[in-house]
């Protein structure tokens, strides 16, 4: 844990002037010459800590899910090329983020549709909300997807989606790393020339590859900077979670945090996204900490509620919340006999590897904020 608590909220040593009539037709001189003068700026792009432009929002299933639902009678998946309803933060429409730098949308398909197969220098991950019959195509590797199953189609990878005949009206989250990759000036797009792809792997044979707890294929080979497991199943990954807190003490901040990981390397699945799953045991009062680094999250079992920037959200089964970087946020359990699951991803890969994860626990007030009695937006 990295400490990083020199933070004064005093303002010696830091830009201080005074406009003037002299000054102000100074500024007025360099901006006519592309300039200007660091001491107007420097306390607005230098803070004393990082200063997210987004708010904690919750999105509630309940009133999402019906018009997700019509956009089906609205548009076909071949006129929009994705049909998708996508989370807007109050405070980043400018670069249709949901939090920090990070995009998410919901997907909807019925039975029958799919959409064409693409690729692009974004990389993207889906968490499976309802239906059944969704399938996603990677590269060639067709994967059958169920509720709170979580996929990859990390960057550069052609794929598409598509929900079988026989199957359900399926609805999903997508979670990509568009705005980071926009802000990057890398953004890459393609359409795929047969405008969907082959399948050249048997169904589900990443998962019979790469899968196996603590087991590695004698045959497999793997030289990309991604997990070549593309899909992570619910039922293995509640299995593990739940004899981890089974025989583990609990996280104070998280009760029982697991990673999806990719097998080759054990670290994050992808360049720039990593997930995550966590286990909130029964009455569990997490303590409130906050770090670097943008989260959102998706409640794939229970209810309770969090604590994000003083304001409390509550939550049950498919409502998506995000954790704005360095807001101060704390979990909780509401049952006393069911456990909770909050999935979740984030751009803590990114951070990390340029050394700007940073993380503190509260002190004050036994760990738990002070709850305001404003609404959030
Ligand atoms: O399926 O790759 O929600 O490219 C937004 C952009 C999904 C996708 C989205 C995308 C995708």
């Amino acid at each position: 844990m990295t400490k990083y608590d020199t933070f004064r909220e005093e303002m010696a040593g830091r830009a201080n002037v005074e406009d003037s009539p002299e000054l102000i037709a100074y500024y007025r001189d360099l901006e006519r010459l592309k300039t200007g003068a660091l001491w107007t700026v420097a306390n607005k792009i230098e803070p004393w800590q990082p200063k997210s432009e987004s708010v904690p929002v919750i999105w509630r299933y309940r009133d999402l899910r019906e018009h997700v639902l019509r956009s089906v009678r609205l548009v076909t998946p071949e006129k929009a090329g994705r049909r998708v309803i996508f989370l807007e933060n109050p405070g980043r429409r400018d670069v249709s983020a949901a939090v920090g730098w990070l995009y998410s949308g919901l997907q909807v398909m019925h039975p029958g549709e799919r959409a064409t197969a693409h690729r692009h220098s974004s990389s993207a991950l889906r968490f499976i909300m309802e239906g059944s019959g969704a399938y996603t195509i990677v590269d060639g590797h067709k994967m059958t997807l169920g509720a709170n199953d979580f996929v990859l189609t990390p960057n550069g990878t052609w794929h598409e989606h598509g929900v079988e005949e026989n199957g359900t009206p399926c609805i999903w989250q997508d979670g990509l790393d568009i705005p980071l990759v926009n802000a990057l000036e890398a953004g890459f797009y393609a359409v795929h020339p047969d405008l969907h792809q082959a399948v050249g792997f048997p169904v589900d044979d990443g998962v019979s590859m790469w899968g196996a707890a603590g087991l590695r294929a004698h045959q497999a080979g793997w030289d990309k900077p991604y997990s070549p497991l593309f899909k992570y199943q619910w039922e293995p990954t509640y299995d593990a979670l739940e004899n981890y807190a089974a025989n583990h003490d609990d996280n104070p901040f998280d009760s029982a945090l697991m990673h999806y990981t990719n097998p080759v390397t054990g670290g994050h699945v992808m360049a720039t996204a990593g997930a995550s799953m966590q286990r909130l045991r029964p009455g569990f009062e997490g303590k409130a900490h906050r770090h670097t680094g943008s989260f959102l999250y998706q409640v794939a079992k229970g209810a309770g509620y969090s604590i994000i920037d003083g304001h409390r959200f509550d939550w049950r089964e498919r409502d998506i919340f995000c954790v704005p970087s360095w807001a101060w946020h704390e979990h909780v359990n509401l049952s006393s006999t069911e456990d909770a699951c909050l999935f979740s991803f984030n751009d803590l890969p990114v951070m990390e590897k340029l050394g700007l994860f940073y993380e503190e626990a509260l002190a004050d007030n036994a760990g738990h904020q002070p709850v305001s009695s404003q609404p959030a937006l």
